[in-house]
């Protein structure tokens, strides 16, 4: 029986025993874990990434039960596992700091500093229309690095060219100043695109389309005649011949070709033909000397004219990129580029005729002449025609 009772006196003594130690335990749990962190990369751009790394972290006693983020930039977070991520849209310095705690109430704290770079600022002015010959301004001079770094400029000035003969249009370095003076000589849409680099790397790119143009031209035609002469002796039975381009910088209105013979002292006189050609047109005109009555002094001539070859220009407005396409356009217009091609003018004279009597001179005949009409003999050629007067200011044109 007493033995019986010493048993559970015991058994007693060792449950309290050991529900006493139960309670010292707890008192001496208070163990802080020990916090790592990990973060990369250290420097970003900004809009990027930043993964932070805690496992390496201990809970020294028990477990480590979560995670507290503070990134530094007014976000939080926690997690239950040592790794997570975070993005910085913002350029700046943040501190973030890492706290562990521990299923013990124990808890560390570790930190890391993040740089975020700031992209550069991209401040680009251009005219809104440009006419084509201008040159255009571009100005990128107020573009800024939120650190007030240097800028590094690269302008590709034709998006559908490759400058570099690398096969990619859009890459190329046209220019690298922050300004640029861009020249144009036709209409049309310009893409571009500018990219600013900083000094940590980071890179802005805009593209942007330069409008180019017509350029408005008032035309007013202006008569004017220009002349072709040659002044030529010519053995009977030869043959001359000129060419002459008239039309390649205006209209051609009219034109008056005239082979003039110097009096034969002795009638009759020679029988000399004059054709004009312009091949190009299938036009062909041809005339024989005529006249010459040597008793009141008269010359002996053939004369080709021909008063309707196009038809007048018409006065306006006109749009086009430059004075010379401008030309092109008005002298190309249907219906009016005849004698735009090579006029080839030929005169000759038979080495037998007959109706002429001279052959049995015994003197020598005196040899033909072709000259030129204002000194009133041989061949000459009158042609009128219009050029274009520009607005006043830009284009002039005389013959
Ligand atoms: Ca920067
Ligand atoms: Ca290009
Ligand atoms: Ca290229």
């Amino acid at each position: 029986m007493r033995g019986t009772t010493s048993l559970l006196v015991l058994t007693a003594l060792m449950i309290l025993t050991s529900g006493l130690s139960g309670c010292l335990n707890a008192l001496d749990s208070t163990v802080d874990p020990r916090a790592s962190l990990q973060a990369y990369p250290l420097q970003i751009q900004e809009g990027e990434m930043v993964t932070f790394d805690a496992r390496d972290s201990s809970p020294v006693e028990g477990v480590i039960t979560n995670y507290k983020w503070d990134f530094g930039d007014g976000n939080l977070a926690e997690t239950i596992v040592g790794f997570t991520s975070h993005a910085y849209p913002v350029f700046g310095v943040y501190t973030v700091r890492l706290t562990v705690v521990n299923d013990q109430g124990g808890q560390d704290d570790s930190t890391a500093t993040i740089s975020v770079n700031g992209a550069p600022q991209l401040n680009l002015t251009i005219p809104e229309v440009t006419r084509a010959g201008e040159s255009v301004f571009l100005d990128a001079s107020n573009s800024i690095d939120p650190e007030g770094g240097a800028l590094d400029f690269a302008w590709d000035l034709d998006l559908n060219r490759d400058s570099d003969g690398d096969t990619n249009t859009r890459n190329d370095i046209d220019a690298n100043d922050e300004t640029v003076l861009v020249p144009t000589n036709k209409s049309g849409i310009m893409s571009c695109s500018l990219t600013i680099t900083d000094v940590q790397g980071a890179t802005i790119t805009e593209t942007f389309d330069l409008v180019i143009t017509t350029r408005r031209f008032e035309v007013t035609w202006e008569s004017q005649e220009i002349e072709y002469s040659w002044d030529e002796y010519l053995e009977q039975g030869g043959e001359w011949q000129g060419n002459i381009t008239p039309g390649d910088d205006g209209r051609i209105y009219s034109f008056e070709a005239l082979l003039e013979l110097e009096p034969d002292l002795i009638a009759p006189q020679d029988n000399f033909t004059l054709i004009l050609a312009i091949t190009e047109d299938g036009y062909r005109k041809s005339a024989n000397t005529e006249g010459g009555n040597l008793t009141n002094n008269e010359s002996t001539s053939a004369l080709i004219e021909d008063g309707e070859i196009n038809p007048l220009g018409d006065d306006g407005i006109f749009e086009a990129d430059s004075e010379s396409q401008l030309l092109e356009i008005l002298l190309s217009q249907s219906g009016a580029r005849k004698g735009q091609g090579n006029w080839t003018l030929t005169g000759y004279c038979p080495t037998s005729r007959t109706g002429f009597s001279n052959r049995g001179l015994s003197r020598p005949r005196p040899r033909k002449r072709l000259a030129i009409n204002n000194q009133n003999r041989c061949i000459g050629t009158e042609i009128s025609r219009n050029s274009l007067l520009e607005n006043k200011v830009v284009y002039r044109k005389r013959y």
